[in-house]
């Protein structure tokens, strides 16, 4: 019987961090999803911007900065690849400046992930890749929970008489019945809008609703509390746009807010989302041209390895239940 192979990165006392091909985390680059825990899978893909391009260049800025990431985990005092076998799936295929071809591309690509046993983690590309990715997750599980981590709701009709933009995929969402909005939240929202309609309109929808401000005030323990009673055990998508951080700590995105949050923030958040039942995550709009100094992409990768931590610690509970379980008498 053969062994199914557990990945894990190179090691760093053997490999220095700066060497090898750039696969996030240092992990192998497999294609192959059988017993793996977590995929890694990029997509390039920026045409669905309304402002500033480049976030065709995340998925390599975020791996690049990815290298310095440590297997252990010590605020969830887990050594991930003790629990995980994760691997970096490569990218998936899209055909840039053609925006519907290339949604019909990722769904495709993104089907396989989420039909395996894997969790597709994948890295952005604007915020119109979460459409697609939602189709793929949907036709698996049915309509999941959305925690949308975001500067902006995404749930205009249109914009400039197109319907599929990354100011949109959130509403397309629910008009397919992707999303479960009794369970869904969307959290950061802030900055200048168009008119007085424009934020209340998530709520509208039928979104749980914590702006920026709102955040700020309640603090982090009350607004995990409000997200994590709205989101219950059942499938749930995270996605994670980075102008939900203040462009002090991540300037290289599309749509920049000021008024954000730190990256200290975004880890206690992250942190506090655990036991929830994820299926997948996405962290978009990191646009490397505008990150000169790198930061936005190394939160980034940050960002991505609390998602990570988040996969392990679900199956350490998940063993440790079943180990319970099989000792009861
Ligand atoms: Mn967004």
């Amino acid at each position: 019987m053969n062994e199914t192979p557990r990945y894990q990165p190179m090691d760093a006392m053997v490999y220095p961090r700066f060497s090898g091909i750039r696969t996030f985390m240092r992990l192998p680059h497999v294609t192959a999803l059988e017993g793996v825990d977590f995929a890694i899978a990029g997509v390039p893909f920026d045409t669905g911007g309304t402002y500033r391009v480049g976030a065709r260049f995340g998925p390599e800025g975020i791996r690049g900065a990815s290298v310095l990431l440590r297997p252990y985990h010590p605020e969830h005092e887990i050594g991930i690849f003790d629990y995980c076998s994760g691997v970096d799936y490569g990218d998936l295929p899209v055909t840039p400046g053609y925006l519907p071809e290339s949604h019909r591309q990722i769904e495709q690509a993104a089907a396989p992930l989420f039909q395996s046993s894997a969790t597709p983690i994948f890295l952005g590309g604007d915020h119109s890749v979460s459409l697609p990715l939602l189709r793929a997750a949907a036709a698996r599980y049915g309509p999941v929970a959305l925690i949308q981590f975001d500067a902006h709701g995404d749930v205009w009709h249109g914009y400039f008489g197109g319907k599929d933009t990354h100011g949109t995929p959130f509403r397309r969402a629910i008009e397919e019945g992707l999303l479960d909005l009794s369970r869904s939240t969307q959290i950061g929202l802030r900055g200048s809008v168009y008119d007085a309609n424009d934020i209340p309109l998530s709520r509208e929808l039928g979104f749980q609703l914590i702006t920026a401000v709102e955040l700020h005030q309640m603090g982090i323990p009350a607004a995990l509390d409000l997200i994590r009673r709205r989101t219950g055990n059942g499938p749930t998508y995270l996605t994670f746009d980075i102008d939900f951080v203040d462009p002090a700590y991540a300037p290289g995105t599309g749509t920049p807010e000021v008024g954000g949050f730190s990256g200290a923030h975004c880890l206690q958040l992250l942190r506090g989302l655990v036991g929830i039942c994820f299926i997948g995550y996405d962290l978009v709009e990191v646009m490397p041209p505008y990150d000169p100094a790198g930061i936005t992409s190394l939160l980034a990768a940050n960002l991505v390895y609390e998602f990570i931590a988040l996969e392990a610690v679900q199956r350490r509970n998940h063993e440790a239940q079943q180990h319970g379980s099989s000792q009861a008498p």
